[in-house]
């Protein structure tokens, strides 16, 4: 068994989650912050059979965009560390998802 956790943007997330769940695999969702924008995203878990990881991950890459956003850079202009920090604005690409999978030990409902 492997554990699917999934990074996507909130917007894909419902469908995800709807469209896994059509398919027979357990989910569960978490209301998650990403370290580099400070913005809302939401992480996926998923414990799925072996043979059904494949199936997952299809679904997963198949609903999630990838999209770009704008954040506020704040490095420092004129350099060193007397520098002065004006934010201007940068585009960053987010997404599709950050996926990562685990190898499970035991898998219990008790
Ligand atoms: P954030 O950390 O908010 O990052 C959002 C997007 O900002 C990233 O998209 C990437 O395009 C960009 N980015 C991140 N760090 C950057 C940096 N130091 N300089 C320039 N641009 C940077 P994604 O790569 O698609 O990541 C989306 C979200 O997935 C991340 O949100 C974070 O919550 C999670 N994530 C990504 N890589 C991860 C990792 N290695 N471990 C844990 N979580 C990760």
């Amino acid at each position: 068994m492997k554990l699917i956790v999934a990074i996507v943007q909130d917007e894909d997330a419902g469908r995800l989650v709807s469209a896994l769940m059509d398919k027979g695999f357990g989910v569960t969702k978490l209301a998650t912050t990403g370290g580099f924008l400070r913005a809302g995203n939401t992480t996926l878990i998923s414990g799925v059979e072996d043979e059904k990881l494949n199936d997952a991950l299809g679904i997963i890459e198949k609903i999630c965009k990838s999209r770009e956003q704008i954040t506020a850079s704040t490095t420092p202009m004129g350099g060193g560390a007397g520098g002065v920090y004006v934010p201007y604005p940068i585009r960053v690409t987010v997404g599709g998802a950050t996926v990562f999978v685990l190898e499970v030990s035991q898998f219990l409902k008790v």
